[in-house]
């Protein structure tokens, strides 16, 4: 199973809408077939892996990260594909949530005499498919907030200069984060400062993530870098209602997708944002700030997990806090995150941080 885990985390940022599921096939102590969801959700990992096993798969276990899928999609059922070729045995750790399977693969095999085990491993394969599950029990992705800040928690001095505070090794690792999410999300102050591009680069990964960029009036420059590839990589711009049409014209002339959203106060409500990012598909964002969009999920907490560079530099009180503010007044209301990870990056220090159960 943990190698299954390992597979399927290969096709986490480039299957989306559906969960990155991994298939081992093991017959007599060897493996005979391996499989993940492919780029866009399809084949299944049970399909590639069954291609694989061919005849082989006969009186085999098949090791699958997820219950496999019991409805006739764009293919038919991973369950009736695992009882036609002839497995023994299923081991998978979850029930799928999506309510077209939701139980239905594990009733379908064991009405076959297919032996079913579940629960291997299922801590792992629930944090692995945490953004597939988000998306259908609670209608939004998971949502990942990169903080790239000096040991004060500054993004930039006072004047605005921000390029670099962390070195080129941990600007790497969040390349390699960036693959890893179906979307990079920035709003409007950071695309504007930054003139950022949002792609992965020098990895040698071939798939780009959607660009997200939250921007309630769209005043954007229509000649930066993300103008530039709108037309090559998927750039999806999250506006409010009302804003410019000419603006919306003009994006939309260049390729990029508009995606209304309702307003909450003076900003972009964050809930209905996350709602429509779930609606179009995605599972699993990587915002890269800046301190406005960091704050406004936060204070409504939407944050699932922190991934904190921390670079060797002190900027100071007049320099720009990573995250805005927060309206808080009792550190009971702070939203708490429990540390996973905290490893040195060449010069720098990476934390991952999860949110507290609720
Ligand atoms: C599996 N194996 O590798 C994946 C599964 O739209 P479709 O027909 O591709 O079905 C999508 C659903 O299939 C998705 O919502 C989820 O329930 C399941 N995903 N199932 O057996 C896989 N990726
Ligand atoms: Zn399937």
């Amino acid at each position: 199973m943990a190698s299954a885990l390992g597979l399927g985390r290969r096709g986490l940022g480039n299957c989306w809408p559906n969960p990155a599921v991994g298939c081992v096939i093991v017959r007599d102590g060897r493996v005979i077939g391996r499989g993940w969801t492919q780029s866009g959700g399809r084949p299944h990992a049970e399909t590639r892996a069954l291609a694989q096993a061919g005849a082989g798969a006969r009186g085999a276990t098949a090791y699958v990260t997820l219950e496999p899928c019991a409805h006739h999609g764009e293919t038919p059922p991973c369950a009736e594909a695992l009882i036609g070729a002839g497995i023994a045995r299923v081991v998978a750790p979850l029930s799928d949530s999506d309510p077209r399977v939701s139980g239905r693969g594990f009733d379908m095999l064991r009405a076959a005499e297919v032996e079913v085990t579940t629960g291997v491993l299922a801590q792992e394969a629930a944090c692995d498919h945490a953004g597939f599950f988000l998306k259908v029990d609670a209608g939004r992705p998971l949502v990942t907030l990169k903080l790239a800040a000096s040991v004060d928690g500054r993004i930039a001095t006072g004047t605005g200069e921000s390029k670099w505070i962390t070195g080129p090794l941990a600007r790497r690792a969040v390349h390699a984060m960036r693959a890893r999410h179906d979307a990079v999300m920035v709003g409007a102050g950071t695309a504007r400062a930054d003139d950022p591009s949002l792609t992965v680069r020098d990895l040698g990964i071939n798939h780009q993530p959607v660009r997200v960029v939250v921007s309630r009036h769209l005043d954007l420059p229509l000649m930066g870098q993300l103008a530039r590839s709108a037309g090559e990589v998927p750039l999806w711009l999250c506006h409010g209602t009302g804003a410019d049409p000419d603006r919306l014209k003009a994006w939309d002339g260049l390729g990029a997708r508009l995606i209304p959203c309702d307003l909450s106060g003076v900003q972009i409500d964050p809930a209905d944002l996350l709602r429509q990012l779930a609606d179009a598909g995605l599972t699993r964002v990587f915002c890269e700030g800046g301190s406005a969009l960091a704050a406004s999920l936060l204070a409504a907490d939407l944050v699932d997990e922190l991934a904190v560079f921390n670079a060797g530099l002190a900027i100071g009180a007049e320099g720009l806090p990573a995250i805005g503010a927060l309206g808080l007044e009792r550190l009971a209301a702070a939203p708490r995150f429990d540390l996973r990870e905290a490893t040195a990056i060449g010069p720098d220090l990476i934390q991952r941080w999860v949110r507290k159960p609720r």
